[in-house]
């Protein structure tokens, strides 16, 4: 028995990872870092050549999640100090072009941040350049996989050589089109579920100011709420912005002149036309197409000691809670604990984690699917902001034991599905003292009426 513990110790295990986007280039640092060795295959070119080839800067908002897992690899201080923006608060644009500010937390002042999606893509595979157990190859696509055995074959994008491949473990972390998924949809109980929303996003691009400064209060993320349809803004390195317009398909079909598209935005996002310039957002409005946005779910994640899906490969969401790749670092994170509580025993991590991590992502996919049908309106709304104050009271007086749903979410670790739990005995204590409230008020009315 000890002798096979001492054995997995020592022996080094030989990982493939699939996909060299965010997830896949993170969960090669946590694996070289344990000394195993590992291959990344990414199919697209190498992005530490060409970080600013793929379209301008696009940003994505780093919360707690994802900078515990950039910590743990080391990269965490680069990005926060030398790159992030840090967003202190939310600032709401009504359609006058007044606007408003609601922070993130008032109480400890934390923030997110907005980090540019190549930028840090480029520092994670910089990072393995430090491991010498740890080779890259880009420009290979996955084209078959025989996941019980561990062999795959990629297909060179720039010879179409064919190169075979076989591993102790297989990551599939190529994204939300995942092929390794698709090789694990052959296999017998395998769940698997899709929905696209009838949104889709096209992203503009504000440009720094005749100053070269921001245009906007760049320390907040900013938002346009427009009922069926929301504008989204977060800030660059550059002091420039991305913007993301979030819109029903058949609302884009709509928009198919430049008249139209002015008389659009003159009427719902006047403020931001000037920001934007005209030609060009015209210039960049008809350029692109929207894309489609899915959110996908499946289980289990993992096929007996040999392969595993994670980040969007395993767990697509919406990107209406700001969460999609904080939760693929989480993946990572938990991973990596498990591989020190199992002493890389592959058959319990990977069994572990396919039991115990759905229920955290199914969890966040409902509520960033639940915030996409409320978001695009409640924010404005009076009620959801009397709830946001109540929250924020009842945070303030006793934060061990009221956290608002957001905060858990964004500024905390615990598990997405215990904030979930957490929001409904909080909604229940709420109904409860609305209810005893009013029943006090009748009373004393009642009363006075007697008296
Ligand atoms: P990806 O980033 O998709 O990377 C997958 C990689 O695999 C790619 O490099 C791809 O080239 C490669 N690949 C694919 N197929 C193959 C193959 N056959 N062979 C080899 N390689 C392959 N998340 C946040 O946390 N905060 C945000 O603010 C946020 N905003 C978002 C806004 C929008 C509009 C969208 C759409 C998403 C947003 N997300 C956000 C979610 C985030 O983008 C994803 O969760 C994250 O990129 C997932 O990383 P990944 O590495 O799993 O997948
Ligand atoms: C969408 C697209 C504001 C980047 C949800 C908040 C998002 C982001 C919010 C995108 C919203 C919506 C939260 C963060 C974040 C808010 C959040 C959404 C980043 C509930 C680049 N969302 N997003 N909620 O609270 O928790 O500010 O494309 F508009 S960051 Cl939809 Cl915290």
């Amino acid at each position: 028995m000890t002798d096979t513990v001492t054995d997995r110790k020592t022996k080094k295990l030989n990982v493939a990872i699939v996909g060299g986007g965010l997830v896949g280039s993170l969960e090669a640092l946590y694996l070289a870092k344990k000394g195993h060795r590992v291959s990344l295959y990414e199919y697209r070119e190498d992005i530490r050549k060409t970080p600013q080839v793929r379209g301008r800067s696009i940003n994505l908002a780093l919360s707690v999640r994802g900078r515990q897992a950039l910590r743990d690899v080391g990269v965490e201080d680069h990005i926060i100090n030398h790159h992030g923006i840090p967003m202190r608060g939310r600032m709401i644009h009504r359609p006058d072009g007044s606007t408003y500010e609601i922070p993130y937390d008032s109480r400890t002042n934390q923030c997110i941040y907005s980090v540019g999606r190549n930028y840090l893509n480029s520092i994670l595979l910089k990072e393995s350049e430090k491991y010498i157990n740890m080779e890259r190859h880009f420009n290979h696509k996955l084209s078959e996989a025989d996941l019980s055995k561990g062999s795959l074959t990629f297909l060179k994008t720039e010879t179409y050589e064919k190169v075979q491949v076989t591993a102790d473990l297989v990551v599939g972390a190529d994204g939300a089109f995942s092929a390794v998924r698709k090789a694990l949809m052959k296999k017998p109980l395998f769940d698997f579920s899709q929905q696209y929303i009838e949104h889709g996003y096209l992203e503009l691009f504000i440009p720094p100011g005749d100053d070269d400064g921001f245009q906007m209060p760049p320390n907040y993320l900013h938002i346009w709420p427009r009922g069926n349809f929301m504008m989204i803004a977060l800030p660059n390195q550059d002091c420039s912005w991305t913007v993301t317009l979030f819109m029903p398909f058949k609302n884009f079909a709509l928009i198919d002149t430049e008249e139209k598209l002015l008389t659009f935005f003159e009427k719902h996002f006047k403020d931001s036309i000037s920001l934007f310039g005209e030609k060009r957002l015209i210039k960049d409005f008809f350029s692109t197409k929207p894309s489609p946005l899915v959110a996908i779910k499946c289980r289990p994640y993992h096929v007996s000691d040999k392969a595993l899906i994670i980040g969007d490969a395993a767990h697509a969401v919406v990107p209406f809670y700001g969460q999609g790749m904080n939760a693929g670092f989480e993946d990572c994170t938990i991973l990596d604990q498990l591989f020190t509580k199992h002493d890389d025993d592959l058959a319990r991590i990977l069994a572990e984690f396919s039991e115990t991590r759905w229920r955290d992502t199914f969890a966040i996919s409902d509520l960033a699917m639940y915030n996409y049908i409320e978001m695009r309106d409640l924010v404005t709304r009076p009620s959801y902001r009397l709830r946001k104050k109540i929250d924020d009271f009842l945070f303030w007086l006793m934060p061990e034991l009221w956290v608002p749903l957001y905060n858990s979410v964004t500024f905390s670790t615990m598990p997405y599905s215990q904030c979930v739990k957490n929001r409904q005995w909080q909604d229940k204590v709420l109904r409860i003292a609305m209810m005893l409230f009013i029943f006090v008020l009748v009373c004393v009315v009642i009363a006075m009426k007697m008296s």
